[in-house]
């Protein structure tokens, strides 16, 4: 059995920032358990693991078609011998016994329904389960000091954990433009994270505000943040500062992945009627506290009142000044592991280092300008690849 040519074509290619891996493809019974275990490692924060499960379910994401026998594989990186015996026995017997069982632990479910609340990374999540937290209804009963990112991700966890639909992205992308314009005209935004690869839904909202007369975008986030909360948008808002410029490493070597943009991580307040769902979204949500995760042990509803009028919306919003607009375009479309992938070729491959500021030919001892990501994947010696292909 020979693999099939295309197949072969993918084969050279390790890195996932080197191949198109668009949205839909036709592996997603074997992806979907490999990032199932990927999110696990993830939440006993093990990154390395994580990492690995991510890159093999990548690669599947790529194929052609889909895989029926091991033999379909011959030739493709990034599948390690764990990740194999997991697609064996899917291809064998239809699911695995480690991703079920994994899927249907107490520790795996109370860690992602955990961490499924806004402000709640997994150091927190672990500290709870330990003390016998399990959900969302738990942790509003109990007596835990939460911080103000929490307390709203606990407030408003119903309407959080429902996805953001298209039509929300766009109606909230217009709120963001009227906001800008009223603070600093001539300022663009553009959509970006997964709703930029062409997702139709979303956990969250992303945007990238910049402005062609470089200087002119500092100090705009706060006014911006001011604009939406006299109007009543907000439900909660946490704006940090540009660093890049006054940090110590900076600007002489670029940073490590952290980037230092102004930007706020924010809960809006969106009209339903905004993004003309009025109804049916409305109605859908009705009777179901705890947000359709569908693992609440008690009927106990969280202390949420909320008019049925609006939904609270995850956003994101990050400023860049114009001369690095193309490098945060880049490393704000996502997909993570794509980002990463990026990072590793520039590191590895080109000796360069990659970050959402600028990109550092290490060799040449010298910065690498560019306005647009075209311009920075060939730089990097990639083909470009379109927002919508990078769905890693
Ligand atoms: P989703 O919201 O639909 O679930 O997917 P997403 O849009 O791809 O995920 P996201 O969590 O909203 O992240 C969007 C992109 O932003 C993703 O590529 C990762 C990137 N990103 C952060 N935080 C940071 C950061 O601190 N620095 C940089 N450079 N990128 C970041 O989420
Ligand atoms: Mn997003
Ligand atoms: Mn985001």
């Amino acid at each position: 059995h020979t693999p099939s040519p295309v197949i072969s074509a993918v084969s050279a290619k390790s890195y996932a920032c080197q191949r198109r891996t668009p949205l839909k493809h036709h592996n997603l019974f074997l992806t979907e358990p490999l990032e199932l275990l990927a999110e696990n490692a993830e939440l006993g924060e093990n990154e390395g693991r994580s990492v690995a499960f991510r890159r093999a379910a990548a690669i599947l994401k790529t194929l052609p078609l889909a895989v029926k026998r091991m033999e379909d594989l011959q030739g493709l990186p990034c599948l390690g011998d764990h990740s194999l015996r997991v697609v064996k026995e899917i291809l064998e017997y239809g699911s695995s016994q480690e991703v079920e069982s994994t899927r249907h632990s107490e520790q795996f479910q109370a860690m992602k329904a955990l961490t499924g609340i806004f402000g709640v990374g997994v150091k927190t999540a672990d500290r709870w389960f330990r003390e016998g937290l399990r959900c969302p209804a738990d942790v509003a009963k109990s007596e835990q000091r939460l911080n103000s990112s929490q307390q709203a991700g606990l407030l408003h966890h119903e309407d959080l954990s429902q996805h953001v639909s298209r039509a929300e992205a766009d109606a909230i992308g217009q709120i963001v433009e009227r906001a800008v314009q009223e603070v600093l005209p001539g300022a663009h935004i553009t959509l970006i994270g997964g709703f930029r690869r062409g997702k139709e839904t979303g956990h969250d909202v992303d945007f990238l505000i910049t402005h062609p007369e470089e200087g002119k975008e500092e100090g705009l986030m706060p006014k911006v943040v001011q604009w939406l909360e006299t109007q009543d948008l907000l439900l909660y808002q946490k704006t940090t500062r540009n660093s890049y410029l006054e940090s110590k490493e900076g600007p002489a070597r670029p940073p490590n992945n952290m980037d230092r943009f102004e930007r706020c991580f924010s809960i809006f307040k969106l009209e339903r009627r905004a993004s003309g769902e009025a109804h049916s979204s409305a109605q859908a949500t009705e009777g179901e506290p705890g947000g359709g995760e569908g693992r609440a042990p008690g009927p106990e509803p969280l202390p949420q009142r909320r008019p049925a009028g609006w939904k609270a919306v995850r956003v994101d919003l990050v400023v860049s000044p114009f001369s690095q607009f193309g490098f945060a375009l880049l490393g704000w479309t996502g997909s993570k592991l794509f980002e990463r992938e990026l990072r590793r070729w520039a590191g590895r491959e080109k000796n360069m280092s990659l970050s959402s500021h600028a990109l550092y030919d290490n060799s040449k001892g010298c910065y690498l300008r560019a306005s647009t990501e075209e311009e920075i994947f060939s730089h990097l010696g990639l083909d470009y690849i379109p927002p919508c292909d990078r769905n890693a």
